[in-house]
């Protein structure tokens, strides 16, 4: 994982794609932060409510003791709901936190601090690389549940999200659980108030990404001559989050050896965000080696909370 690397590679593609995951600085993780408290951005706050009503079942679906790992977790709210319902349960409970940023993790760990008898690590990583870190070494006899929450996967193409999961999943045991939030399928206004918001954090939390290239990689981007825009593919089911060159612009990034020629109107593509079906949640999930057990929908929002079990992988010995 390089930042010079994946920005090369991104700006190889048509329209240029850099990786979202690089929006996730200091900055950058604070204006999601910030995403999350307003009123048109639902998925962090309908998530959280549905998980204080329903973090008691997912405890009590665990044997102990819980191996709880969760991939993005932000600033750990969610997170602590869920080690809460386990601590009340009397299960012993340790926790390793998968973020990009620091100070995400630190906040997380803090959190879970308050929580008796809970041990806790962070690991400062990618999804996968976390996981690996996370899952190292002997495991006890009790059940493991990862967390893959806000959406987090609708950052990626379903076949690419196939992957990621197929990538938890042999990490994991059969009858261990995950834990997954997607964003449901909703009115077109309504997703693109979520992703043009009035306030303008959507489009500060966007050319964050150029501030970010200006300084790790001497780019030098002009921010004044970009503009926000958020459109939704009906057809892919995602809305997209792009930045439009307001000129005929080059864009210099000597850190990743490129050179850039913008037409004016020509757009950096730097986020895809997948809306679902709750049957699409389903037919990933069991393609990636999970089988759904329950779910739980907030309607107002249309968000999902879906909890799957690893089933044995084919051709596996049972109960092993
Ligand atoms: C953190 C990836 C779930 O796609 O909704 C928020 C990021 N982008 N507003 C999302 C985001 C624009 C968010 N995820």
């Amino acid at each position: 994982m390089s930042l010079a690397l994946d920005v090369k590679a991104g700006f190889a593609k048509r329209p240029r794609s850099p990786p979202p995951k690089y929006f996730y600085d200091a900055l950058g993780s604070c204006l999601f932060e910030a995403i999350g408290r307003l009123p048109w951005y639902r998925i962090t706050k309908a998530e959280t409510r549905l998980l204080r009503r329903v973090a008691p079942a997912v405890a009590g679906a665990l044997r102990g003791p819980v191996r709880v790992v969760e991939l993005g977790s932000g600033s750990g709210v969610k997170l602590a709901l869920v080690v809460e319902a386990l601590h009340a349960r009397r299960k012993k409970t340790d926790v390793h936190v998968v973020d990009l940023s620091a100070a995400a993790i630190e906040a997380s760990l803090e959190r879970l601090a308050k929580i008796p008898g809970v041990s806790a690590r962070g690991h400062r990583s990618t999804y996968e690389r976390g996981l690996r870190e996370a899952m190292f070494g002997p495991r006890g006899k009790g059940d493991c549940l990862v967390l893959f929450l806000g959406s987090n996967i609708g950052n990626f193409d379903p076949a690419d999200a196939t992957r990621l999961l197929s990538a938890v999943r042999r990490r994991l045991r059969p009858g261990d659980a995950l834990l997954l939030g997607t964003d449901l399928v909703k009115p077109e206004r309504k997703l693109l108030d979520a992703y043009d918001d009035p306030l303008g954090l959507t489009a500060a939390f966007n050319l964050n990404l150029l501030l970010r290239l200006n300084r790790e990689l001497r780019a030098d981007f002009d921010l004044g001559a970009w503009a926000h825009r958020a459109v939704w593919n009906a057809r892919a089911r995602r809305v997209e989050m792009h930045l439009v060159s307001l000129k005929s612009q080059c864009v210099r990034i000597p850190g990743a050896r490129v050179v850039a020629d913008f037409a004016a109107g020509e757009t950096l593509w730097t986020e895809s965000s997948h809306k679902y079906e709750p049957d699409d949640v389903d037919r990933i999930a069991a393609a990636a080696g999970f089988r759904r057990e329950r779910r739980w929908v907030d309607g107002g929002a249309r968000f999902a909370l879906t909890l799957c079990r690893a089933v044995p992988a084919p051709g596996a010995e049972e109960d092993s």
